[in-house]
């Protein structure tokens, strides 16, 4: 068991962000993802006219080899589109498959979209005052489908791990594009 003392951090409800500056929260941007875009063109674009932030998320200081910890924190995903394909985190597995995570919207709307490696898909929205719980197996993807930023607290094993690779070279099975003004779920055209 590890020698975790107990500790108190504040979370902002509204915009996520650790105001007090206790722990620092970890950028991704769209060349950190270009690749797992659909319009990879449209990716690069973006990156030479700026290089957008895309998301901010809290990883804490906490040991990785217990399974005892929680692992806690919030994700900030902003509003935007990489061609007609809402901004979305680069999703992952858990390195330990059948871990599970719980996510709590704050503020804002989106999507969690859903898979496991034999091929079930899922997908549910999430806005404030929702917890969403996703299952061991079932890899995970935030979509910031409305205009605000989309903020949610989140808890996990903290021995659970990430698997990135699966995502990055297969992507997911299905793409979430605005169609007509609204959010739309098909078929990835690369899988
Ligand atoms: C970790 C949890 C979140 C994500 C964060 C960023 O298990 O699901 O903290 O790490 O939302 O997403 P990603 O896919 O870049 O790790
Ligand atoms: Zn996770």
């Amino acid at each position: 068991m590890s020698d975790v003392k107990p500790f108190v951090l504040d979370f902002d409800l509204v915009s996520g962000f650790c105001t007090s500056g206790k722990v620092k929260p970890t950028q991704r941007r769209v060349s950190d993802m270009v690749a797992q875009f659909a319009n990879e063109t449209a990716a690069r674009a973006m990156v030479e006219g700026g290089d957008p932030l895309l998301y901010e998320f809290y990883g804490l200081d906490l040991p990785e080899d217990d399974s005892g910890v929680l692992q806690f924190g919030t994700t900030i995903l902003y509003p935007g589109k990489v061609g007609e394909e809402y901004f979305m985190t680069k999703g992952h597995f858990h390195t330990i498959l059948d871990t599970s995570e719980i996510y709590y919207g704050l503020s804002g709307h989106g999507m969690m979209l859903m898979e496991t490696p034999e091929g079930q898909v899922d997908w549910k929205e999430i806005g404030p005052g929702e917890a969403l719980y996703v299952p061991g197996r079932w890899a995970h993807r935030s979509i910031n489908t409305g205009t605000e930023p989309l903020v949610m607290f989140f808890v996990y094993r903290g021995d659970a791990g990430h698997d990135y690779g699966t995502i990055e070279e297969k992507g997911y099975r299905k793409l979430v594009v605005e169609r007509d003004g609204k959010p739309a779920v098909i078929d990835n055209p690369k899988w």
